[in-house]
């Protein structure tokens, strides 16, 4: 049965003429960046649902400030793992489609850096959903620079005053309509959707790979367990990202 999946997933792989991948927390998480929603993807008690909201932004910025710069600094420890690189080198050989991710830690466009060796093409850079904590954003404006570490007092921005925060997609905000958009229509013409590593139940970006199936394609998720989307997947590969994706693409 298990040899059986690997087969058709390969095979699915090899002659789909496009492929999207859809990528969440978990392909991180053998570089060390916690998830959100797995055992240890807590932080001090707050569920990411709590915090990632522009509630809790407004009623006490400088706890959700906080988080960010945690996350930051072990951020700036992680590197690229197998499972970023195999996509890297997928995604730079097959340029049809390509990258998107909710990830906000960069660590696809560090692979692709690795393994283009000067500037990327497009389809292995990945379109970021949920923005980039790497940069910050204005509030109130939409000036946005690069992110700087958390000072005493809390950072504000000097054109309208409005406080300065990481520019992320937080709950209940809006994604940009320019970038969803993008990753809709790489959706709907896909005739596959990778889904790694996410646990699928964050919307708009859960049903990206229901567009691709809706179009007529299918969908290969890759997790450690199974998911919100499993049942809707032609195959489901169980296991690590880091581990899965080499061997599953480096040879198609
Ligand atoms: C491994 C592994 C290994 C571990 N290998 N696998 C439709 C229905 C219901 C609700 C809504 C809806 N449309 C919109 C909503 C509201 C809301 C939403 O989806 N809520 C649901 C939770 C119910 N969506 C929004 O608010 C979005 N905005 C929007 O739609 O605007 C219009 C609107 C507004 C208001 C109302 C309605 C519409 C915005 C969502 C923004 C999400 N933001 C965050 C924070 C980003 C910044 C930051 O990082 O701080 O994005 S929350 C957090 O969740 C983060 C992630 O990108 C996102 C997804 O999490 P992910 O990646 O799936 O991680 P986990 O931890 O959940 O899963 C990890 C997985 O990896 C697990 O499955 C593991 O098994 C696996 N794994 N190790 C392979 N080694
Ligand atoms: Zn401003």
């Amino acid at each position: 049965m298990e040899q059986g999946q690997w087969r058709e997933a390969r095979r699915l792989v090899r002659e789909a003429g496009r492929v999207v991948a859809l990528t969440g927390a978990g392909i991180s998480a053998e570089s060390g960046v916690p998830t959100f929603r797995d055992a240890g993807g807590l932080w001090r008690s707050y569920r990411p649902e709590e915090l990632a909201t522009p509630e809790a932004l407004i009623r006490d910025p400088r706890t959700v400030l906080e988080w960010y710069a945690w996350r930051r600094s072990r951020l700036s420890r992680c590197r690229p793992n197998a499972g970023h690189r195999a996509l890297a080198r997928f995604f730079l050989k097959r340029g049809e489609a390509g990258l998107v991710t909710q990830n906000v830690d960069g660590l696809h466009t560090h692979a692709a850096l690795e393994e283009a060796g000067d500037a990327p093409p497009d389809p292995a850079l990945p379109i970021e959903l949920h923005g980039a904590v790497g940069r910050d954003r204005c509030n109130g404006c939409e000036t946005r620079w690069p992110a700087e570490p958390l000072a005493d007092s809390l950072p504000r921005c000097a054109s309208c005053g409005d406080l300065r925060r990481p520019d992320v997609v937080l709950f209940g905000e809006t994604l940009d309509p320019e970038v969803l958009e993008r990753a809709r229509l790489l959706a709907e013409r896909a005739d596959l959707c990778l889904v790694v590593g996410t646990s699928a139940v964050v919307y708009p970006a859960a049903a990206l790979p229901l567009a691709t199936r809706e179009s007529g394609g299918h969908i290969v998720e890759v997790n450690v367990r199974s998911t919100a989307l499993t049942e809707a997947a032609t195959i489901a590969l169980r296991g690590e990202a880091g581990t899965v994706l080499p061997a599953l693409l480096d040879c198609c």
